[in-house]
């Protein structure tokens, strides 16, 4: 028994370090690609139930497509004027209003019991170890790094700069936004003029970008790559070109370019963070005399 249960922690480690190393050495690019039919590879848990659910929908939905096709041709041909020409008068079944009222009921309840998880997944913003704040501007986007004192514009690359970079052009970004691998980070999302959106398909996020507002949303990558995403909302004349590029790096080159932008790295290191309390801080207790609620 003890032995099978260091046998099974010797292997989850060694899997573990297999995964680590992984990691370490992969450099994926993630992002549209010319004749893309299906979605982005998932780069986040909360993308992958993204892709899950997009699959059980599409289950769903095509039988009940192909079931309405066969009733309208079945109409079609069994009571076309030719075919039926005395056409019968009654306007209610009682049997099948309940069947097609129950029936559609029982489907929508089915899909929510995956939709409402996956919806309170993205919604509850876990403890994050990273915040950014994104601000949409007509039309670029600029990234601030409150707790490293980070702050900058990101403009995407000339044709010039990004044929001669080996980059793409369109996504490729001169200062894209770094985050480390396997941390949450929770996105501050805002606007200075009209409403943008922050999307990046392959973390499962798309945050609208309002003025005066500021929206929440949050990803944690575990594999280093570069991973592209757009504004989503049209936004006005260049809204095709605020790409957004983010670099998903290990914790000692995220440091390194903290420190190249001139930040504060205490913040920026998740162990020097404190660990998240395992359940929500007590209520402070009402003042002696306060009266009672
Ligand atoms: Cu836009």
């Amino acid at each position: 028994m003890k032995i099978g249960r260091i046998g099974s922690a010797v292997a989850q480690a060694l899997i573990l370090t297999a995964i680590g190393c992984g990691f370490a050495v992969a450099q994926t690019v993630t992002g549209p690609v010319d004749g893309q039919i299906g979605l982005q590879p998932a780069a986040t848990e909360v993308a992958e139930d993204i892709v899950k659910f997009h699959t059980l929908l599409l289950w769903i939905i095509t039988p009940i497509t192909l079931f309405v096709l066969a009733l309208l041709l079945y109409v079609v041909l069994r009571y076309n004027r030719a075919a039926n020409p005395t056409p019968r008068k009654f306007t209610h079944n009682v049997a099948v209003e309940v069947v097609w009222t129950v029936v559609p009921v029982l489907i929508l309840v089915f899909i929510s019991l995956f939709s409402f998880p996956l919806l309170f997944k993205q919604e509850q913003i876990p403890p994050a170890q990273l915040t950014i704040k994104a601000t949409g501007n007509a039309w670029r986007w600029d990234y601030s790094y409150p707790d490293q004192g980070v702050d900058f514009a990101s403009l995407p690359l000339s044709e010039k700069d990004a044929t001669s970079q080996n980059r793409p052009f369109r996504m490729a970004v001169d200062e894209p936004m770094y985050v480390p691998a396997g941390v949450n980070v929770r996105m501050l999302v805002t606007s200075n003029d009209v409403i943008h959106a922050f999307s990046v398909p392959s973390f499962g996020i798309k945050e609208d970008a309002m003025p005066g507002k500021v929206n929440e949303t949050w990803f944690n990558v575990p594999k280093e790559g570069t991973y592209y995403g757009f504004c989503q909302e049209l936004c006005g004349t260049y809204h095709g070109f605020m790409p957004i590029e983010v670099r998903v790096v290990s914790q000692a080159e995220f440091d390194r370019w903290i420190t190249s932008k001139g930040g504060e790295l205490a913040a920026a290191t998740p162990a020097a963070a404190p660990a998240a309390p395992e359940t929500a801080p007590a209520e402070t207790p009402a003042p002696a005399g306060a009266p009672g609620r």
